[in-house]
């Protein structure tokens, strides 16, 4: 049966494949959606290969999506978004608590039942016309026990599909879900009915979506209400608004962390095995680091996520980590034959793609992939373009979504619902300045601080103002579920309960500029450099040298060997500017200021006290 064939008057709430749940609460929930944003049809993704088929046949019918040459990209396709769809939003998205201050200074807050309210108008026959796709689906491997099990409605296919490549989504999560067992309902309308009140039917467009967009979390009551917008994070569900924005608040109450971070396992020459947690702000390297190649022999690194984690203390007593993704939703622009060989590969098929630009020969390309733009293409925007047009081919938040298991680079250890011990934790940004390559914190508490002093010039991953160097603490600034201060001292609290195990910090930098404005260090493949110094200092093979900031590397111990940089200009990066410094205590100290002092750690207070006076 054709998913979008003849429209019926009621919703028929009969599941084609799937049945309906073991769980009451999940089946009268999609019953009440079904009455309150009266869609067509319900459907209940199962997360076969021919229901993929079915629903990429459809969409590429619609227009949603454009078929690849599949010589070049088998079962791959490009969806172009409206250009008022093309990111994250995030002045409208919303935690709502009962208390404003759970949510704190650096969210936006609505009152729950205003909101709830509100957003019942906004989803009422919200869905006339379409389908209403139902997807079971597991954050992290199925039964594992740091995994978590929710429920995405939703009414766009092509964002049913993303679900399936970045959740582990169908009748599998579906019959984990008992009649008691908890799951997140996670409601998504792009908010474009194709029937009017009056029973007047339009076409639908080839990306839906609502001038009016609201990203709503409720953490007490663990829901996600999301409208208006069909683009990542405002609409698959699954990722920043249930594994960070709602996890961060489980996190908080179970005693565990769900961070904006990448994993991977490191093997260093001698055979040894290590695992690295790291929180860049987005579009900030995740993926490049996640996927290293490293320039160093000897070195192998192996990818177990590029986005999020979910760490929580074994029975052992460490630190254990998990992805609870299954693929990723990377960055396109940038990622090259020389700059991520890795994710090149892992998008050889099955990939979906959305705003890079379209070659005459049906493949995709985008600013980054070749050195050499093709002489001709179709645009973002689905317009003629050539190298002479003087805008960009891709725009700067294109993204590909592919299947984790794709990654040549994938560690074995990916999907064990056990995670990996982490061994160090690493916390970057963009800093043009002052930020040096690489530090490494005296303590736990020190550690904290780097994370909650962490800055970052904004990039092209939320809509607004690119290259505005803005506080991004833990990288978790537009993802913290619940009051920042809150956070911070969680973070400090887990460090008092891991101990002696609790893994070791570090601030890392690839974005320092030089006079010219060029980056000084060479970044990508050559990061592999910083990560065996840093994995030489948890075997204690080298030494930091004890600075106001953290350890820094001696130059002789940072491996240089066959780079091309100049010495003056490396011993430039791996120094303390105390003038730069200075400046940067005085932001901090207002930033510290915005937070509540009855909530805001004292930890932190006594590191920014210490910094100070240790600058002199
Ligand atoms: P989200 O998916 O948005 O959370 O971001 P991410 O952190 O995974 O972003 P990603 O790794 O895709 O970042 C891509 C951008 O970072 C591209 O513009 C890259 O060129 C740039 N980038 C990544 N690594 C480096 C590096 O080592 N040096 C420099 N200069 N740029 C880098
Ligand atoms: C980010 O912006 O950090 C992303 C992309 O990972 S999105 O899923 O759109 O939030
Ligand atoms: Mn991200």
């Amino acid at each position: 049966m054709s998913l979008l064939e003849s429209p019926t008057a009621e919703p028929s709430v009969a599941a084609p494949s799937s049945g309906h749940s073991h769980n009451t609460a999940l089946n009268d929930w999609v019953q009440n959606i079904a009455e309150l944003t009266r869609p067509d049809r319900i459907y209940w993704v199962d997360g076969s290969v021919g229901e993929w088929d079915r629903l990429t046949k459809e969409m590429v019918a619609q227009g949603t999506l454009i078929r690849l040459n599949p010589e070049w990209r088998p079962n791959s396709f490009l969806a172009r978004s409206d250009p008022d769809d093309v990111a994250r939003v995030e002045d409208r998205t919303f935690i709502c608590s009962t208390d404003p201050d759970d949510a704190g200074p650096t969210n936006n807050w609505r009152d729950p039942s205003i909101m709830r309210l509100e957003l019942s108008e906004l989803f009422a026959a919200s869905m006339r016309g379409r389908t209403m796709y139902v997807i079971p689906f597991s954050m992290g491997p199925l039964g594992g026990d740091i995994s978590q099990l929710g429920v995405q409605i939703t009414d766009s296919a092509y964002v049913a599909t993303s679900m399936a490549l970045m959740t582990r989504t169908g009748d599998a999560a579906l019959e984990l879900i008992g009649p008691h067992t908890p799951w997140v309902p996670a409601l998504h309308s792009v908010g474009a009915p194709l029937v009017d009140e009056d029973g007047t039917r339009r076409d639908d467009v080839a990306w839906p979506h609502s001038e009016t967009k609201y990203i709503c979390h409720f953490p007490e009551t663990r829901e996600i209400w999301s409208f208006g917008s069909g683009y990542g994070g405002n609409a698959l569900l699954g990722k920043k608004c249930f594994a960070l924005r709602i996890a961060s608040v489980m996190a908080r109450d179970e005693g565990w962390l769900a961070e904006h971070m990448l994993i991977i396992k490191v093997t260093s020459p001698e055979n040894r095995v290590f695992h690295l947690a790291a929180a860049f702000p987005s579009a900030c390297g995740k993926t490049n680091l996640a996927m290293l190649a490293p320039s160093i022999p000897g070195w192998k690194v192996e990818t177990i996520g590029d986005d999020i984690a979910w760490m929580r203390p074994g029975t052992d007593g460490r630190l254990r980590a998990i992805n609870p993704e299954r693929g990723f939703f990377g960055v396109a622009p940038g990622t090259g034959e020389s700059t991520n060989p890795t994710a090149t590969e892992t998008i050889w098929g099955n990939t979906i793609f959305t705003n890079v630009a379209l070659r005459d020969d049906g493949d995709v390309w985008w600013e980054g992939l070749t050195s050499t733009p093709p002489a001709h293409a179709t645009d973002w925007r689905g317009n003629d373009w050539t190298p002479a047009s003087g805008t960009v081919a891709a725009h700067p938040n294109s993204r590909f979504t592919v299947a984790a298991e794709q990654c040549p680079s994938i560690a074995s250890e990916w999907d064990d619902p056990e995670g990996v011990v982490i061994d160090a934790i690493l916390f970057g940004g963009r800093r043009p300045s002052t930020v040096p390559l690489v530090s490494e914190a005296r303590s736990w508490p020190h550690g904290v601080f780097m994370g909650a002093t962490m800055a970052s010039e904004t990039t092209a991953a939320a809509t607004g103002q690119v290259g505005q160097l803005r506080h991004d603490p833990f990288a978790m600034l537009p993802f913290a579920g619940y009051n920042m201060a809150d956070y911070f001292a969680h973070w400090i609290k887990m460090g008092e309960r891991l101990g002696e195990n609790a893994p070791a910090v570090f601030s890392v930098n690839w974005f320092r500029k030089d006079a010219d404005g060029g980056f000084v260090w060479p970044g990508f493949s050559e990061n592999a450099r910083v990560i065996e110094w840093i994995v030489r200092r948890l075997e204690g093979a080298v030494t930091a040298r004890r600075t106001p900031i953290g350890g820094l590397p001696l130059a002789h111990e940072l491996n240089t060997e066959g780079l091309d940089i100049d010495p003056q200009a490396l011993a430039g990066i791996i120094d303390v500017e105390p003038d730069a410094w200075r400046r940067e205590c005085a932001s901090v100290a207002d930033y510290f200021g915005t937070f509540d002092p009855r909530r805001f750690p004292v930890a932190l207070t006594r590191e920014l006290e210490r910094l100070t006076r240790d600058l002199g």
